[in-house]
């Protein structure tokens, strides 16, 4: 990810969309969560400076409007929702460094400070405005891009506001931002959003609404400027972003900043390719380093909503079958960009078949036949025959392939790399027979390379899958009696972990079967 020129070497700073407080999380949330986790997870195995942010989106129409619905006032109802988030993404094992919420004493002072910044630039003007208001998605809609008269997303009528309002001079930024698109191909990816993103900048850019008179709204950021208005809820929640690496330090400001990567779905594309970079240019800032688009998840062919009765929550997936199935699941069975369909038959095939009698019977025959031969002692390593070359080889092509497949985005194809490795250490014990050799005092010495060879594959696939399934990674080490840092990136090369004498355990199950 961080691989282009404008990236300072060895950081990456990486957020989730601030999840609106107007429902609990879901799939969908848990899903960019996970992958960030996983991205985070990455480049912290290989010794980056890594900054991951999350949290909750708390202000606006539609969260006093969901407030009013349950009875209760605007703050306690967000303080209420963003706990359940936090919490959620607590027992889910996630390793974010900071849950931001925009009602937060440090970001409600970031956004009066860029508001008074680009107020006193000549940015934002007073002006009056009619357009039709979509509360769902907290926009204002032009006749043209209505879908029937209705709003494309959510199918409604928009309602028709005419007020007076603030304005940030947005279209003035258009050809700057086209130039800086059209520039950076890979500022935007996939590619099919940034060609979208350019399609929407081939049309005439209307200037940013941003803000909302008190006689209609009082939920939200004061505007610093005008005490009559409050902060338009997106014009507050993206600078999230920045208040998070600001409230760090100068120093670590500037060399975060530079490198931030955010992963949205493809719902909020205008908000971030649009509205952020013209915000950061007038803020004089400059812009992220990429915007990390993925599509959307169905269930079971439907979309998600209470009223189906369909919505997929995280605990119960992680109950039910384990949060790294949930992980594995998700990142193995979409490809990044691209809408996809989850389907609790289709965890449970993909858990028995990858998890358990892949990968968790590498583990236990490996870890048996080390116990059943050597109790469990690692054998020095006397030889390499062809076969035990081809099987390290199989796993150093597996580590290069996710470190590709991580660059150009690809959780799925990097996940396929380490499970073409493991199936070929599947075939290794196979072709080796270390049941059969062991019979024969002669080849012990055989057997105890060939397990040896076998424990140096467990420690490539806990490194390798660590971003992914870091409880699984987790207990293949323990079971390996690694070192703490022992699944850190570089380590020690094949062969040279195990020094005579490491003793390895008895295999515990890592992956039960599910029945069905
Ligand atoms: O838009 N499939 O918040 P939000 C995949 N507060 N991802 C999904 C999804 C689905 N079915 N449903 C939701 C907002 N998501 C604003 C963001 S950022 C400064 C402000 C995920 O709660 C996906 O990441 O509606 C999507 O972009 C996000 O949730 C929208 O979350």
């Amino acid at each position: 990810m961080p691989t282009d020129d404008t990236a300072a070497p060895g950081r990456v700073y990486i957020t989730t969309p601030l999840y609106y407080v107007n429902a609990e999380p879901h799939l969908g949330s848990a899903y960019t969560i996970i992958i960030c986790d996983m991205m985070a997870r990455y480049y912290r195995q290989r010794g980056y400076d890594t900054f991951f942010l999350t949290g909750t989106d708390e202000h606006g129409d539609k969260i006093a409007q969901a407030a009013e619905a349950a009875g209760e006032e605007p703050q306690q109802y967000a303080d209420r929702i963003s706990a359940a988030f936090r919490d959620t993404w607590e027992q889910s094992g996630l390793t974010y460094d900071r849950f931001i919420r925009t009602t937060d004493a440090d970001h409600v002072r970031t956004v009066r400070e860029v508001l008074t910044r680009v107020h006193a630039a000549g940015d934002i003007y007073f002006g009056s405005y009619g357009g039709h208001y979509c509360t769902g998605c907290e926009r204002f809609y032009t006749e043209k891009e209505l879908t029937g008269g209705t709003c494309p997303d959510h199918r409604t009528v928009p309602e028709w506001i005419e007020e007076e309002n603030y304005f940030f001079k947005m279209g003035k930024y258009q050809e700057r931002l086209l130039a800086e698109i059209e520039s950076r191909p890979d500022m935007i990816r996939p590619e099919r959003y940034r060609n979208e993103v350019l399609a929407m900048l081939r049309e005439p850019l209307e200037d940013l609404c941003i803000s909302r008179p008190k006689s209609r709204l009082t939920w939200g950021i004061e505007l610093p400027f005008d005490e009559n208005f409050v902060t338009y809820v997106w014009f507050d929640a993206l600078i999230n972003y920045v208040t998070a690496v600001k409230e760090l330090g100068e120093e670590r400001f500037e060399a975060l900043w530079p490198t931030a990567n955010h992963f949205i779905a493809k719902d909020i594309l205008k908000p971030h390719a649009i509205f952020w970079p013209t915000m950061l240019m007038a803020a004089g800032l400059p812009s992220y380093q990429h915007l990390n688009v993925h599509g959307y998840w169905t269930v079971d062919g439907a979309k998600m909503s209470k009223s189906l009765g369909n919505v997929v929550r995280p605990l119960d997936m992680r109950d039910r079958y384990g949060m790294d199935s949930f992980r594995y699941m998700l990142l193995r069975e979409s490809v990044f960009g691209l809408d996809a369909d989850f389907r609790e038959e289709a965890l449970i095939t993909r858990v028995n078949a990858d998890l358990a009698n892949n990968v968790g019977n590498l583990v236990s025959r490996t870890l048996s036949m080390q116990q059943k031969y050597f109790q469990g002692e690692v054998q020095p390593r006397l030889d390499t025959r062809p076969e035990d070359a081809a099987l390290e080889q199989a796993f150093a092509d597996a580590a290069r392939a996710v470190d590709v497949h991580i660059a150009g985005l690809m959780p799925s194809r990097a996940l396929e790399a380490i499970w073409r490795a493991a199936d070929h250490a599947n075939k290794y014990i196979v072709e080796t027979a270390p049941f059969t050799l062991a019979k024969d005092p002669a080849s012990r010495p055989r057997v105890g390379t060939i397990l040896h060879n076998l424990v140096e594959v467990l420690r490539a696939i806990a490194q390798l899958t660590l971003p992914f399934i870091p409880e699984s990674a987790d207990r293949i080490a323990a079971m390996l009696n690694l070192p703490d840092d022992g699944l850190r990136l570089p380590s020690a090369p094949w062969g040279d972990a195990f020094a005579a004498g490491h003793r390895v355990e008895k295999p515990t199950t890592l992956f039960p079967r599910i029945e069905t």
